[in-house]
């Protein structure tokens, strides 16, 4: 009997936890799941991706990301090398771009964050991230097609890429 009340009541706080949480909406909070909020015609709800680097590899662990266009992402990038920093930076266009991004950040160097001065060519990005580090973004998905990213740590672009693709 007792054991049943205070598992009622565990389910019972639980479910005023999980109604505290969906209300706001708020950037930020960055919580897997959960999150049903309103749903407007047309608007794709919210998503949050996991993306890390490979281990000690100058890799991501996913090579491809897929969200709709006009979207909220929230990226949460875990740096999983004990050794590396990484960041991860989407970019506006394909290799060419890319590559400039790269040089330009690799010239503004660590304090900086490896970024170029010019960011018209960046949608969103991770500041550097410290050996098992993570870091936590919000964006919004551009237009659908095929983006880059990359991370600008000095010697890491063009073995440490991949695509994001929106719909
Ligand atoms: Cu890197």
């Amino acid at each position: 009997m007792k054991l049943r009340m205070l598992a009622l009541v565990l389910v019972l706080g639980i479910s005023l936890l999980l109604a505290a949480c969906g209300g706001g909406g708020q950037t930020g909070g960055g919580q897997t799941g959960g999150g049903q909020t309103g749903g407007a015609t047309g608007t794709p709800e919210p998503v949050t991706i996991q993306i890390g680097s490979d281990g000690e590899n100058l890799a991501f662990d996913k090579k491809e990301l897929t969200v709709k266009a006009g979207q909220q992402v929230t990226l949460e990038f875990k740096n999983n090398s004990v050794a590396q920093q990484h960041n991860w930076v989407l970019v506006k266009g394909g290799e060419t771009v890319a590559s400039q991004i790269a040089n330009d950040g690799l010239v503004a160097g660590l304090e900086k964050e490896y970024l170029p001065e010019d960011q018209s060519n960046i949608i969103a990005h991770t500041g550097v991230v410290e050996p098992e580090a993570s870091a936590s973004i919000t964006f919004t998905a551009p237009a659908a097609g095929t983006y880059l990213y990359i991370c600008t740590v000095p010697g890491h672009y063009p073995l440490m890429q991949g695509t994001l693709i929106v719909q």
